[in-house]
């Protein structure tokens, strides 16, 4: 585990699991149609139960890197941001919504007055994102966000393999060693 304090807030990096995290939301690697699908996603709407789903219906679809709320159900967490992360393309495009996805959460978490939300590496499992690349995008954007916005004060990215994790403490010590 790592932490840093940024104006106020702290960000986190930890090895685990997203659905046992006990932050006030924890983020979701959606599909446009929010539907529970493999990697996170499957795992959330397991352990939140048939409840996530049928209320994921009524967005019917969501854009990539838009993100949208719903409770948690079953979860620790209070809530769950839904976040459609970019299908990695090897385009332009592929920076400009994965940045969105975090920031677009981060807006979500911000205006709903939630204080703590716990992030997975989005993008970077069925989506094809390579891991170093979205990790220097998900750390810098978080930092953005928490340098200009109050809330949220705990910012937690949960690493499911060690092998993530590590590339995560690089990226963090590179990142947040001049500040
Ligand atoms: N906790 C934390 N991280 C996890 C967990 C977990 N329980 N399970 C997997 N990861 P992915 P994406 C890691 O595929 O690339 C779904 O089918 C995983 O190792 O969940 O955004 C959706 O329905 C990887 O590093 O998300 C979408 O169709 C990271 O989380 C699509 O996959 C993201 O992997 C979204 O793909």
């Amino acid at each position: 585990m790592k932490s840093i304090e940024i104006d106020g807030s702290k960000l986190e990096i930890v090895e685990g699991d997203i659905t046992q995290q006990e932050t006030e939301a924890v983020v979701n690697a959606a599909n446009k149609r929010l539907a529970p699908g493999g990697g996170v996603a499957g795992a959330i709407h397991r352990t939140a139960g048939p409840e996530l789903y049928e209320e994921c219906k009524k967005f019917g679809y969501c854009e990539t890197g838009e993100a949208e709320l719903t409770g948690g159900y079953n979860l620790r967490a209070d809530h769950v941001i839904h976040t459609v992360g970019p299908v990695f393309s090897g385009t332009d495009d592929d920076e400009i919504y994965l940045r969105k996805s975090y920031s677009n959460s981060l807006g979500i978490a911000s205006a709903n007055n939630i204080e703590s939300v716990s992030f997975p590496a989005i993008s970077t499992g069925a989506f094809g994102y390579p891991t170093k690349e979205a990790t220097y995008i998900a750390l810098e954007e978080i930092k953005e966000f928490l340098e200009e916005n109050d809330l949220p004060k705990l910012v937690r990215v949960v690493l499911y393999s060690q092998e993530d994790y590590n590339i995560h403490e690089e990226a963090f010590d590179e990142i947040f060693d001049e500040l």
